[in-house]
C-alpha cells in the first residue's frame, strides 16, 4: 500500500482522468478555475489505483538508497564551465557536452543586458554520438552552453546566429521529414516518411549551398532552402513582430557557411515579466535539433513587479529537454509492476500503455543532465534547507509532457508549489482578477509550457524528490511514465543559485487594455486536431497530422498554400479547438497569449493567459469530440502580419500539424502598426513575412457568438 495514496476526492486528479467525461467544479476546495492549472497534462498518475502507488512508492525508496552514492559520485563528474571551449574548437571534438547521469544540475549561464541593450554571437553546432544519436548546441564564442538571456521591457536583443550544422540525420527517425540531404532532403511538404534505411546510409557532410563564388549572398529573409541544416530562431511566447530579423520563421533560414545572421528587437515595453524560451522553427526539421538539445532560456525580467512577494528570493532556471532513450533495449526496472508488452509506435517511439510504467517513448535531462530509463538516477540539486526559492521550469520536450511534483520526507509528500506564472504571464497580470499565487501540488506543463511556482527546500537530511508523474497521452500517444528528474540535497553550505530577484519593487504600470476574459469576440472559429494514416490500407504506413479549419480540406502544413485564417489587428476572437485524434496534442500560437475559455465545454475562464494548452484525445466513446475553447487576443500592436500556429509536439508539428494566420491591419488603417509597443529608433527594417505568391486565403467558417 502506498504510504501516500492518491486522493480520490482530489478533484484535479478526477477531472484529470477524466477524459471525455467533464471536469466537476469544486469550489469548495478552490476557486473554480483553479484545477486548470493541472489540466494542460491529462494526468493519469493518480487515477491508476494502488498498483501505481505502490510501484512509484518502490521506485521512489529505491531512489532515496541511491542518493548518498549518487551525492559523492558527482562531485567530479561535473566539468568546469568552460570545458566546452576546447572541444567546440577543436574539430572532430564533440562540442555539445553533457554531463553524465546521476550529475549535479548547474544552472544556465546568465547573460543580462546593459544600459538597454543584451548582445551575444550565438552559434548552432551538431555532432553525431557514438550511440548514433545526434546532439545540439547553442555554443557563445567561449563554449558555453544554452545561456539564459535575460532582459528587461524595453531592452533591445541583438543577437547574431552563425549555422555550423553538419548534415547528420537522424538514426532513430524522429521526423516524418527528417533524411539527409543527400537523398533530397531539402523541404518537400507532405513527403512520406523517409525511415532509418535512408538515415543510417547518410555521412556527415559539411553542405554550403550558397557559396558561389561570385554570387550574390543569398537572401536569408526569402524564405528559400529550409533544409535539415537550415536553422532560425523562434522565441517562443514573446510578442514580438512576426518579420524576419524579429520573430520571423516562415521566411527565414540560415545556412552553414554563411555570415551571422542578425536578430534584433526590442523587448515590448508591455511584455509581461517571465519565462520565455528560444529554439529553431524549421518546418520539417525542428525535431531533431530540439531533442539534440537546441533550446534556452529567455527571461524578461521583473517578475517580482508583478508579484511583490517573490522580491529577493534566489531564482533556479530549469531546462527540462528530451531525447532519445540512453538504453533502448533496457528491461524495465525490477521496482516496476510487469507492464504490457513494449509497443512502438510509427515515430519510433514507446506509445502510452496505460500503466504509467514502462519504457518511455523519450528520456529526459534537466539542464542537460540524463536521467535515463530504466532506473532514472535523480539528477543531484543542492538547496539550502528551507530555502524558498523561485523555479522556472520550461518543458523544452519535443513530445513529452510533463507533471511535476515535489515530493519530500520518507512518506514522499506532494508539496506546495506557489504558482505565480504560466508560459511566461504572471497570474496576476493585464488586469486579470486572479490571486498573484496558486498553491497547487502538482503542475502539468505540455511540451513548450513553462511555470513559474515558489518552493520551499527540504529539512537537512529529508529525502527530497523532484517527480515527473506520469500523464495519459491517450491509446495513440507516447508512454510517459513516472520517474524521478532530480534528488534535492539541503545543507546549509550548499551554494546559493547564481540569480536573485531585485529586492526593490517599483509596481508595474496599470494595463492599458481591459482584461481579455471581459472582452467580447468578434467571432468564433472551430479548429481541429486530426491524424490519418498516409496510405490507410497500411497500418504500418506513416501518419500524416493535421490541424484544420472546420471546412477547410484536412491537408499537412505547406506555407506555399497561404494563410488558413485571416484576422483584424485590435480584435479578439474565441477559437473552439477539437482533438479528433486518440492522443494529446498541444496547441500553440505565435506571437500572442489566450486565455483558456472553455474545457471540453464548460466554461472555466482562467484568469490568466497561456501561450501552449493542451487539447484533450478522444477516447472514441464520447459522443462528442473534446475541446478547448481559447480567446485569442490580436490587440497588441505587435501581432500583425503572418505567423504559424501548431502542435508543440514537434514530430506533429513536422508532420504537417501547423497552420498559417495572417493579421491585418484594421480596416482603413495603414500597415506597418507593429513596433508601435517597442522604443523608437535602432528599428530593423520591416519586412512583410506573407510568403510570396501564396495562395489566397482559404474561406472562413465564423459562426456568430452565442
Ligand atoms: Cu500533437
Amino acid at each position: 500500500m502506498p504510504e501516500q495514496p492518491p486522493d480520490p476526492a482530489d478533484p484535479l486528479a478526477e477531472r484529470e482522468a477524466a477524459h471525455g467525461r467533464p471536469p466537476r467544479m469544486q469550489p469548495r476546495l478552490r476557486p473554480r478555475w483553479a484545477p486548470t492549472l493541472g489540466l494542460t497534462a491529462s494526468v493519469a498518475a493518480l487515477g491508476i489505483g494502488l498498483l501505481a502507488g505502490w510501484s512509484l512508492h518502490l521506485r521512489m525508496a529505491q531512489l532515496i538508497a541511491l542518493l548518498a552514492g549518487a551525492e559523492c559520485s558527482v562531485a567530479a563528474s561535473a566539468p568546469p564551465a568552460g570545458q566546452a571551449l576546447s572541444a567546440a574548437a577543436a574539430p572532430g571534438h564533440d562540442p555539445c557536452f553533457r554531463p553524465p547521469p546521476g550529475s549535479t544540475v548547474t544552472e544556465p549561464r546568465d547573460l543580462r543586458s546593459r544600459h538597454g541593450v543584451l548582445r551575444l554571437d550565438l552559434t548552432i553546432h551538431n555532432y553525431r554520438e557514438a550511440d548514433g544519436s545526434v546532439r545540439y548546441c547553442y555554443l557563445l564564442d567561449d563554449g558555453t552552453e544554452s545561456p539564459t538571456l535575460r532582459l528587461h521591457p524595453g531592452d533591445l536583443l541583438v543577437l547574431r546566429l552563425k549555422d555550423d550544422l553538419l548534415d547528420l540525420p537522424p538514426i532513430h527517425p524522429t521526423s516524418p521529414q527528417a533524411m539527409p540531404m543527400a537523398q533530397g532532403g531539402a523541404m518537400s511538404m507532405g513527403q512520406p516518411a523517409q525511415l532509418a534505411q535512408s538515415a543510417q546510409s547518410a555521412q556527415p557532410v559539411a553542405v554550403s549551398l550558397h557559396l558561389t563564388p561570385g554570387h550574390a549572398p543569398r537572401d536569408p529573409c526569402g524564405g528559400e532552402l529550409m533544409t535539415p541544416v537550415s536553422t532560425n530562431l523562434h522565441f517562443h511566447g514573446l510578442t514580438v513582430p512576426a518579420r524576419c530579423h524579429e520573430d520571423d520563421v516562415l521566411m527565414t533560414s540560415i545556412l552553414p557557411g554563411e555570415p551571422p545572421f542578425e536578430y534584433r528587437f526590442h523587448i515590448p515595453l508591455n511584455e509581461p515579466p517571465g519565462l520565455y524560451w528560444y529554439h529553431p522553427h524549421i518546418h520539417g526539421y525542428d525535431t531533431p535539433a530540439v531533442l539534440g538539445g537546441a533550446s534556452g532560456a529567455l527571461i524578461v525580467e521583473g517578475i517580482e513587479r508583478a508579484v511583490p512577494m517573490l522580491a529577493g528570493l534566489p531564482e533556479r532556471v530549469l531546462v527540462i529537454r528530451d531525447l532519445d532513450l540512453l538504453n533502448p533495449n533496457a528491461p524495465p526496472s525490477k521496482s516496476e509492476p510487469v507492464v504490457p508488452k513494449l509497443y512502438i509506435d510509427r515515430d519510433g517511439d514507446a506509445a502510452n500503455n496505460g500503466t504509467g510504467f514502462g519504457t518511455p517513448a523519450k528520456d529526459l535531462s534537466i539542464n542537460f543532465v540524463p536521467v535515463p530509463y530504466p532506473n532514472y538516477p535523480p539528477a543531484i540539486m543542492r538547496i539550502r534547507p528551507g530555502e524558498r526559492e523561485l523555479w522556472r521550469v520550461v518543458n523544452a520536450s519535443t513530445v513529452t509532457y510533463l507533471n511535476l511534483a515535489l515530493l519530500y520526507g520518507r512518506r514522499f509528500v506532494p508539496q506546495r508549489l506557489g504558482v505565480v506564472a504560466i508560459d511566461g504571464v504572471p497570474l496576476h497580470f493585464g488586469g486579470s482578477p486572479a490571486p498573484p499565487v496558486e498553491w497547487v501540488d502538482h503542475i502539468g506543463l505540455p511540451p513548450g509550457a513553462r511555470a513559474e511556482f515558489v518552493i520551499s527546500g527540504p529539512a537537512r537530511g529529508t529525502p527530497a524528490l523532484l517527480v515527473t508523474r506520469t500523464v495519459d497521452t491517450g491509446q495513440g500517444g507516447e508512454n510517459d511514465p513516472n520517474r524521478a528528474l532530480a534528488s534535492l540535497i539541503a545543507s546549509a553550505d550548499a551554494p546559493e543559485p547564481a540569480a536573485r530577484l531585485a529586492r526593490e519593487v517599483r509596481p508595474l504600470p496599470r494595463p492599458r487594455l481591459p482584461w481579455l476574459g471581459d472582452v467580447q469576440p468578434v467571432r468564433v472559429r472551430h479548429l481541429y486536431f486530426s491524424e490519418k494514416l498516409l496510405n490507410p490500407k497500411d497500418p504500418n504506413s506513416a501518419t500524416v497530422f493535421y490541424i484544420t479549419v472546420d471546412g477547410q480540406t484536412p491537408r499537412p502544413f505547406d506555407p506555399k498554400n497561404g494563410p488558413d485564417i485571416i484576422a483584424t489587428q485590435g480584435t479578439v476572437e474565441d477559437w473552439i479547438i477539437e482533438n479528433r485524434s486518440n492522443e494529446l496534442h498541444a496547441f500553440h500560437i505565435h506571437q500572442l497569449h489566450f486565455e483558456l475559455v472553455d474545457w471540453m465545454g464548460l466554461p472555466v475562464h482562467e484568469p490568466f493567459l497561456r501561450d501552449t494548452v493542451n487539447v484533450p484525445y478522444y477516447n472514441g466513446h464520447a459522443l462528442s469530440y473534446p475541446s478547448v475553447r481559447l480567446r485569442m487576443d490580436f490587440r497588441d500592436p505587435n501581432t500583425i502580419g503572418t505567423f504559424v500556429y501548431h502542435c508543440h509536439l514537434m514530430e506533429h508539428a513536422d508532420g504537417g500539424m501547423m497552420g498559417m494566420i495572417r493579421v491585418d491591419p484594421p480596416p482603413g488603417r495603414a500597415a506597418a502598426r507593429a513596433g508601435d509597443a517597442t522604443p523608437a529608433g535602432d528599428a530593423t527594417p520591416a519586412g512583410d513575412a506573407t510568403p510570396a505568391g501564396g495562395a489566397p486565403p482559404a474561406r472562413e467558417t465564423t459562426r456568430p457568438v452565442r
